[in-house]
C-alpha cells in the first residue's frame, strides 16, 4: 500500500490538507486510511467526514522508531476492519438462521438493516506527521513516504526556508503552500518566488486549505505517484492487441 506523508512545522495546515486529500482520493475510487499523529487529530478529522473506520491515530513514544510504529499501526487497523467485516458476516448469517426458524413459527421477518454494511480494505494510506517544531528536518518522514507533501505557510520567514539540512522540504515530492488567503500578496508571493529558486523541479502549489481551493491539483499531482508505470504498459499492450 502506497503511504502519502503530510509533513510541515506545527499549525502549518497539515489536518486541513490531509482532510481534503482524503476527500479527493476518495472522488477518485480510493479508499485511504488516516494515520494522524496523536489524539488531537481525531476530532478534525472526523469533521472532514472521514469514516471513523478509517481513521487510526499513532503516537510513538520518545526513542521508538517512528516508521515501525507506524506500520504497526497500519497493520493494526487493517487487521481490526477485517475483523469487524468477519463478525458483520457472521451476524448476517446468524440472523438469517433466526429468521428462518422464526417464518417456521410464523414470528416474521427480522431486518438486516441493523447490521453494518461490509467495510472494504483500505487501499492507500495518509500520514500526518508530528508537527515539528524544528521546522523541516525530520529524516523519519521521507523514510516512510512514497509521496512526501510538505506543507508550508505563505507567510514563513525566508530564513527558515534557507536554512541547511531541511530534510522534508529538500526531499518533497510536492511543495504546499497554505494560507495565502490570510496573508499578504507581497509576502506569499516572496515565499513562492524563493521556493522556485531552490526548487527548479518540484511542484510548488499555493492553497487555501479550509476552502479547498487548488486541492485538485495537489491530488492531480499525488495521482501521478500513485500510478505504476508496469500498468501503462500493460494498459498499451491491451490497447494494441484490441485494434489487431
Ligand atoms: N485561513 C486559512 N486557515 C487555514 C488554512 N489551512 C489551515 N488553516 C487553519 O490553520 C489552523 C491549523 O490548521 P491544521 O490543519 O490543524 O494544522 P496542522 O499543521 O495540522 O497543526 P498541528 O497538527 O497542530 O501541528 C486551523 O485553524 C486551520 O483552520 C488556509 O489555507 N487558510
Ligand atoms: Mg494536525
Amino acid at each position: 500500500m502506497k503511504k502519502i506523508v503530510i509533513a510541515g512545522r506545527n499549525d502549518a495546515g497539515k489536518s486541513t490538507i490531509l482532510g481534503e486529500i482524503y476527500k479527493g482520493l476518495k472522488n477518485k475510487g480510493y479508499q485511504p486510511l488516516a494515520v494522524g499523529s496523536g489524539v488531537q487529530d481525531e476530532k478534525p478529522y472526523l469533521h472532514k467526514d472521514i469514516d471513523v473506520n478509517y481513521l487510526t491515530i499513532a503516537v510513538p513514544e520518545p526513542g521508538w522508531d517512528v516508521v515501525e510504529d507506524i506500520e504497526r499501526v497500519i497493520r493494526n487497523a487493517c487487521n481490526q476492519l477485517q475483523e469487524k467485516n468477519m463478525l458483520i458476516k457472521h451476524a448476517r448469517k446468524a440472523l438469517e438462521e433466526l429468521n428462518k426458524v422464526r417464518s417456521v413459527l410464523e414470528l416474521g421477518h427480522l431486518s438486516q438493516s441493523d447490521i453494518p454494511k461490509i467495510s472494504k480494505a483500505p487501499n492507500v494510506v495518509l500520514v500526518e506527521a508530528v508537527g515539528i517544531n524544528d521546522g523541516y528536518k525530520s529524516v523519519e518522514c521521507r523514510k516512510l513516504a512514497d509521496v512526501l507533501v510538505t506543507v508550508i505557510p505563505a507567510g514563513i520567514k525566508g530564513e527558515i526556508i534557507m536554512e541547511a539540512g531541511n530534510v522534508l522540504l529538500d526531499e518533497a515530492d510536492i511543495l504546499v503552500v497554505t494560507k495565502i488567503d490570510e496573508t499578504p500578496r507581497d509576502v506569499t508571493s516572496t515565499t513562492i518566488k524563493l521556493l522556485q529558486r531552490i526548487y527548479r523541479y518540484k511542484p510548488i502549489i499555493p492553497v487555501v486549505a479550509t476552502q479547498g481551493v487548488h486541492l485538485n491539483l495537489v491530488i492531480d499531482e499525488i495521482l501521478k505517484f500513485m500510478i505504476d508505470p508496469l500498468i501503462l504498459v500493460d494498459k498499451a499492450e491491451n490497447y494494441e492487441a484490441k485494434k489487431h
